[in-house]
């Protein structure tokens, strides 16, 4: 072989290995779009990005919840979905050059790949009976397509290979080749045919949610029990503080469904089972026809970090579970109130905190005087005051199971978070707000503090380690709420540091001691660097 013929070869190979990558990933776009409009079409929550991401959220260890909330916040599910895109284009790409390498190879992975995703696809809680087909098609499309773009690849490298080039004209490999153009337009078609397929499905999900019409045409009844109006200085008036009572479109949202669960009210019941005399079943008429009672909770994720934002405040419309617990008659060995939602997720809560007189457990279907918005769990969740989310406030809630905690174990214990999780007493820093630019002078320093069902006393600031100084407490709704407060403060240019730590109605003071959210709540005080100008 000539020196010449020698260079056209490792050129017409790098050409090749990049039209294998090519034809792999349009494959996969043509086959993941396909996906998305055929789940759209027979099996919304079962779209192959869905399954492959709703695994994933289940397979992820204790540590990776906390890793991807920190990292990317409540747009968590986004970069999920960014980073199974990212690596399906990577794999698609090898599964294309080992195609056109070894025909039938690729497409068979493809097939077997799509074929993995369906039998997932029927796993998952909530599936419906044409689960397997979008990840299947998928699958099915992604081979045909791989196959018929590699001949038209190799069309394309044959006709440029050395040999050709050698006894032809001596041209080399170039955009004005024919086949290879013939290539590049029908890769480029099947990319586009895949993202104009996905972008119909997405819109054709949303279109056909009718529950987001039966929503809003729904009309709340009457509270049979008013939440008290909040007190008119529970709100500081000062510029960026947060507002005491969280907005439903500001409220944290966090949860492992990828795909936000879409539940007709009509199709709605609720099943109280398990070691119980006397099983109970409810549907949505006869709760709306309950005397509904309204209360102010605020709720609060575990995986809140100290100073975070996973924290939330609402007024809630909803039926005690103490009542309906009463119908079903709990048998005295029970201890735990497995929740389940439609999705699967489970909770642990405590039977006795339930059952207590004193505390607004409730079947919640009101927020802030709407139903519930579809991700905070609609048409029915649990709220209840003085617990994590995780072991507590349950969305599109549809079975309490009454069990013991030696025998049943809820989503996050089995994924090493403690099994109960009451709420830690907490303060944070809200204003300065970070990073907002400071000039010297008066300016106050203002916060929240929270120990749901327990009631803050007192919280305390501290300034470059300084003596700790008593801020006023704004009013409290309840005891059940985070309370305000702040603190005056002549800020002098320069850094400085600033703490808080708050002493609840029992006269506990929050501990120094820092901990990581895992397994059951972080503990610390807070410290906000500020730069005075
Ligand atoms: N069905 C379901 N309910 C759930 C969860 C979930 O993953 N699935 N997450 C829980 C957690 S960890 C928290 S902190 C709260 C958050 O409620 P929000 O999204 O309405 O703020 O919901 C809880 N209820
Ligand atoms: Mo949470």
């Amino acid at each position: 072989m000539t020196r010449e013929a020698g260079a056209a070869t490792r050129v017409a190979a790098k050409a090749s290995a990049l039209s294998g990558a090519g034809a792999g990933a349009a494959s996969a776009v043509l086959g993941a779009g396909v996906g998305e409009l055929v789940a759209a079409l027979v099996a919304p929550s079962s779209s192959p990005f869905s399954v492959v991401g709703g695994v994933l959220i289940d397979l992820a260890p204790p540590w990776a919840k906390d890793a991807a909330i920190s990292l990317f916040g409540t747009a968590d599910k986004l970069a999920l979905l960014v980073g199974i895109a990212l690596v399906l284009l990577v794999a698609a790409a090898g599964v294309g050059i080992l195609e056109l390498r070894r025909p039938w190879f690729g497409a068979a992975l493809f097939a077997v790949l799509g074929a993995v995703v369906a039998v997932l696809a029927m796993t998952r809680a909530g599936a419906t009976g044409l689960a397997w087909l979008p990840s299947l098609a998928a699958g099915l499309v992604a081979a045909t397509v791989v196959r018929l773009l590699t001949q038209l690849a190799r069309r394309t490298t044959d006709a440029s290979s050395p040999a050709s080039t050698a006894a032809g004209t001596g041209d080399a490999p170039g955009d004005d080749d024919p086949s290879r153009r013939r290539f590049l337009v029908w890769a480029g078609a099947a990319t586009a045919a895949g993202v104009i397929a996905a972008i119909a499905g997405t819109a054709l999900q949303a279109g056909s949610r009718t529950v987001t019409a039966v929503r809003r045409a729904l009309r709340l009844p009457a509270p049979a029990v008013a939440a008290p109006p909040v007190p008119a200085d529970a709100q500081l008036d000062l510029t960026g503080m947060t507002p005491v009572v969280t907005p439903n479109a500001s409220f944290y949202r966090i949860d492992t469904a990828l795909v936000v669960p879409q539940v007709d009210p009509s199709d709605w019941s609720l099943r109280i089972h398990g070691l119980v005399e006397n099983e109970v079943e409810i549907g949505w008429d006869e709760l709306l026809a309950l005397p509904l009672e309204e209360s102010w909770t605020t709720l609060a994720c575990v995986s809140n970090p100290v100073g975070g934002d996973l924290i939330g405040n609402a007024k809630w419309l909803g039926y005690p579970i103490r009542l309906l617990l009463e119908r079903a008659r709990p048998t005295s060995d029970a201890d735990m109130v497995l929740s389940r939602s439609i999705d699967g997720f489970t909770a642990s809560t405590p039977l006795e905190v339930l059952q207590e007189e004193s505390r607004a457990a409730i079947l919640a279907l009101g927020m802030n005087d709407e139903p519930l918005p579809a991700e905070h769990g609609f048409p029915v969740r649990m709220v209840v005051p003085g617990l994590y989310g995780y072991v507590s406030a349950t969305k599109w809630v549809t079975e309490l199971e009454v069990t013991r905690f030696d025998k049943a174990t809820a989503y996050w214990t089995t994924r090493g978070w403690s099994a109960k999780g009451p709420i830690k007493l907490q303060s944070r820093i809200d204003l300065p707000r970070r990073g907002q630019g400071l000039s010297a002078g008066d300016t106050t320093i203002a916060g929240v503090a929270w120990q749901q069902h327990v009631g803050i006393a007192k919280v305390e600031v501290q300034v470059d380690g300084g003596p700790w100084r008593e801020a006023t407490l704004a009013s409290a709704i309840s005891d059940d709420t985070w309370v305000q407060w702040s603190i005056p403060w002549t800020a002098e240019r320069g850094s400085h540091a600033i703490r808080c730590r708050a002493t609840n109605v029992k006269g506990e003071r929050q501990t120094e001691t820092d901990a990581w959210p895992a397994p059951d709540g972080a503990t610390g005080w807070q410290q906000l660097n500020v730069e005075v100008a």
